[in-house]
């Protein structure tokens, strides 16, 4: 059983390693969204594959669900001092990730090529692929312009009206080195409950990559990022009203609508007119075990996609 997530963000790492404690971490493959990657410092910053690495090694910080655990900050207290940005912080730990991953560049090798390399250092078998070896940047299109990712999210907490989002650098970004086979070769695909505007669309806009999850032969569940109409962390539910969008299942699914055959949503939720079979769990995942359910439950509907049984 080979299966393929789309991933971005905090939720969707949660459900990646939810998936690692009920299939070998060889079946699965990550294909992580790098819209939100950036230089900071002349340093090349992936949030949402390092958030993927530090959730898989156990080495994230559980609280902020970025970075890295029992984190030190001399670095960001050096670069106060000398009155340096302090809006993006870098902890100590973290540093070496971007430090590294600068040098690899440096030497030639690309983003997919260093990724595995943290990845084999920290001995994790699930495979991550960044969506890209290209640079897409996520522009946020607000009441206060056009900013950039970490703009939009970091240095002004997600506060602007967001009226639209664009990729920069889509149209001519090649899908990573095993990417398409990937989507082609896999069993079940699974959209993590990431932020489908913000951490997914911009996977779907690398050009190949949508028309290569509609022909593949695998059946494919999102998980809903949305419990009661509300997300549970970051953004979704006010870029969601901002653009003028019911905070239902619904509008997910109308989302994803041509490239999910279902939907996992909530236990509490109601289904209203989403288009596709649907199945429930509690999606809040806090502990591993959420993780393990939530996986679970979006594994057992694709599964019943994959055998016409719903
Ligand atoms: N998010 C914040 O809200 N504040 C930060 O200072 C911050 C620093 C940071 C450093 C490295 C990293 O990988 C992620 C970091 N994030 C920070 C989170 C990041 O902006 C988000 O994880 C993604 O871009 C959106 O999921």
């Amino acid at each position: 059983m080979k299966v393929t997530v789309l991933t971005g963000g905090v939720g969707g790492a949660k459900l990646v390693l939810g998936l690692t404690t009920i299939l070998p971490a060889h079946a699965i493959t990550a294909i992580v969204n790098t819209g939100d990657d950036f230089v900071h410092l002349g340093l090349p910053i992936s949030p949402d594959i390092d958030t993927l690495l530090y959730t898989l090694a156990g080495k994230s910080d559980l609280e902020r669900g970025w970075g890295r655990g029992g984190e030190t900050w001399s670095f960001m207290a050096a670069v106060r001092e000398l009155g340096g940005p302090a809006w993006f912080n870098l902890g100590d730990g973290d540093l070496a990730l971007h430090v590294l991953r600068l040098a690899a560049f440096a030497r030639g090798e690309s983003l997919s090529q260093v990724t595995a390399a943290f990845a084999r250092a920290w001995s994790l078998a699930t495979t991550i692929l960044p969506m890209s070896d290209d640079p897409v940047a996520t522009l946020v299109d607000t009441d206060d312009g056009r900013l950039s990712f970490q703009d939009y999210f970091v240095a002004r907490q997600c506060a602007p009206s967001l009226r639209g989002v664009s990729f920069g650098g889509a149209d001519t970004a090649r899908p990573g080195p095993g990417v398409l086979d990937a989507i082609a070769g896999a069993d079940r695909i699974l959209i993590a409950p990431s932020n489908p505007w913000l951490s997914v669309n911009p996977i779907l806009a690398v050009p190949g990559l949508r028309d290569a999850i509609v022909l593949a032969p695998a059946p494919v569940v999102a998980v809903s990022p949305l419990i009661a109409g509300q997300a549970v962390k970051g953004p979704t539910a006010k870029l969601m009203a901002e653009l003028g969008l019911p905070l239902t299942n619904a509008s997910i699914a109308t989302h994803y609508s041509g490239l999910i055959d279902g939907l996992l949503i909530d236990a509490g939720d109601d289904a209203g007119e989403v288009a596709v079979p649907v199945a429930r769990t509690a999606t809040l995942m806090r502990s591993l075990e959420d993780r393990a359910r939530v996986a679970q439950a979006a594994l057992d509907l694709a599964g019943a996609l994959a055998t016409g049984a719903t």
